[in-house]
């Protein structure tokens, strides 16, 4: 017989269960099925929402927040600000997501009877704070619980607010206490609390009570989940929410970062979604630590080759800002997806850029592109002020640098008029490899952006008819939270900041 799989290190997936920038996630189960939405900030479309039936292999079906109605980002709306902290719900036989777009300072409830959409209208609440959830009573009345902790009584098909704010609990006195849930166990209304920051210092927390008013008592072993202070590969660990699997098991998502480099580490990816499995004793559910198990990468298969064939935007393809419809096209040239410039320069929002999250720390992006008479290429993102570009314009290939107020070219090489194909590659060590111990060690390596901490070099290629030729290898670390500060991690893009400009194919694989 096959021994019981031990909980944490042993499990036989590998986390993150999303690798790459889908932090603060929210499940709920309908039947045999999972459904999972996460954070998307500035980025259109909004509330990205997957698929699973077994909690590890997720897929994307769609975007809650897909259309004008639903979602506005403006030009003006700031890197990181946007489209916070969903909950997805199951209840009276349809779904509700409610988040918060905090550039309007509202929040709001949208509903589906099928997860992939259309969703509702929203209906708003113009209530304080973050991070809403929802959870129902079984008088029938409905409790948002925001950051803080506290919450209100409402009606979520008006959104009027009949009673409120209801304290509730606020965690053991970290800071930030926030991504509240409740949950009804038996005969007790469970309260899950992060607290300490959504960085190094997060931390899980829960309490409990006999009704959703309270009064919460809080359990005994506090936190139930952080890895502060600890050299675990996974930090920041929180912001988790929980959902009963078929079987009976319990299960937490919650959001993660993977730093690289000694000191002071820094991380790439933004938050990634994590899974563990819940153990309740003696009332209380516990948790172990999470680990990342044998590979970094996550089980899912996430090499994607779009060959812009399909009638429709894949769900994957996401853009800062509003994306309106006259920046991008897959009909005026079947078979490419074609870009009309909407602004001049990727320095400033407003650019068309149609990008995907990188989530491997190794992978190799490739696209083949016709930038026409304009400006057009591949980009690397985190921000308007991080990112570095590889651009082709008037038979030239340039790659171009921005971090902070610094903007440089690296290389450039004259290139065929017509399509080009090029590629954009990351490559990472965690620790010098062992060959080198001096600097000069390092040139004759061919390594960049490489100190004692380890390294992350990002390398942009063309290839020219004569085979690839390397343009730049650029330091990764400028183009990492740390440096640009926010919520978000790095997205891989297709632009135009000139004219018109079609691409016939984007090619993502994680590497080894
Ligand atoms: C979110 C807060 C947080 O509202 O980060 O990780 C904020 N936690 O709960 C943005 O994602």
């Amino acid at each position: 017989m096959e021994p019981e799989p031990a909980y944490g290190e042993s499990l036989s997936y590998r986390n993150p269960i999303l690798p790459g920038f889908w932090p603060d996630p929210s499940i709920c189960r309908a039947g045999d099925d999972y459904y999972l939405v996460c954070s998307s900030f500035e980025y259109s479309p909004g509330v990205p929402i997957f698929h699973s039936r077994d909690l590890i292999g997720w897929r994307q079906i769609g975007n809650v927040l897909d259309r004008p109605g639903q979602l506005r980002l403006p030009a003006d709306t700031l890197a990181s600000r946007g489209v916070y902290a969903p909950t997805i719900r199951y209840h009276d036989d349809r779904f509700w997501v409610v988040t918060t777009n905090v550039t309007l300072d509202r929040h709001l409830i949208v509903t589906a009877t099928d997860p992939a959409g259309p969703w509702s209208d929203p209906v708003y609440l113009d209530l304080p704070h973050v991070d809403p959830s929802l959870a129902w009573d079984d008088d029938g009345n409905c409790w948002m619980t925001v950051s803080g902790v506290e919450s209100y009584r409402i009606d979520p098909r008006t959104g009027e607010v009949f009673e409120g704010p209801v304290p509730m609990w606020s965690g053991t006195g970290g800071q930030y206490p926030e991504a509240p849930h409740l949950y009804r166990v038996g005969d007790w209304w469970y309260l899950l609390v992060s607290e300490g920051g959504t960085h190094t210092g997060h931390a899980v927390s829960v309490a409990r009570a006999r009704s959703p008013r309270g009064p919460f008592q809080p359990g005994p072993a506090n936190p139930i989940l952080t890895h502060r202070g600890t050299d675990r590969p996974v930090q920041a660990t929180g912001h988790a929410d929980m959902v009963e699997a078929t079987d009976g098991t319990w299960w937490m998502v919650l959001l993660g970062i993977r730093p690289r480099g000694q000191w002071p580490p820094y991380h790439v990816l933004g938050r990634e979604t994590f899974l563990v499995p819940v153990r309740w004793v003696d009332g209380w559910p516990v948790v172990d630590p999470v680990s990342c198990g044998s590979g970094s990468a996550g089980t899912g298969r996430w090499d994607d080759r779009d060959d812009f064939d399909d009638e429709r935007l894949g769900a994957q393809w996401i853009s800062p800002r509003d994306r309106p419809a006259s920046a991008w096209s897959l009909t005026d040239r079947p078979g490419w997806l074609t870009l009309h410039a909407t602004g001049d320069s990727l320095d400033r929002s407003g650019a068309t850029v149609v990008g995907r999250r990188q989530q491997h720390h190794d992978c190799r992006v490739s696209a083949r592109v016709d930038p026409g008479s304009g400006r057009a290429g591949l980009t690397i993102r985190i921000d308007e002020a991080h990112h570095y570009d590889l651009e082709l314009a008037r038979g030239q290939a340039r790659v171009i640098g921005r971090v902070g107020p610094f903007r440089q070219v690296f290389g450039e090489c004259p290139v065929p008029a017509g399509a080009v194909t090029v590629a954009l590659s990351t490559r990472t060590t965690d620790v010098l490899p062992p060959t080198v111990t001096s600097s000069d060690d390092l040139a004759q390596a061919g390594l960049v952006g490489v100190t004692a901490a380890g390294s992350d070099t990002i390398r942009f290629e063309v290839e020219t008819g004569d085979g690839w030729s390397s343009l730049a290898e650029l330091d990764g670390r400028y183009l990492s939270t740390e440096v640009a500060s926010g919520f978000t991690g790095r997205v891989i893009g297709m632009y135009v900041t000139e004219g018109t400009a079609a691409f016939d194919w984007f090619d993502y694989r994680p590497a080894g």
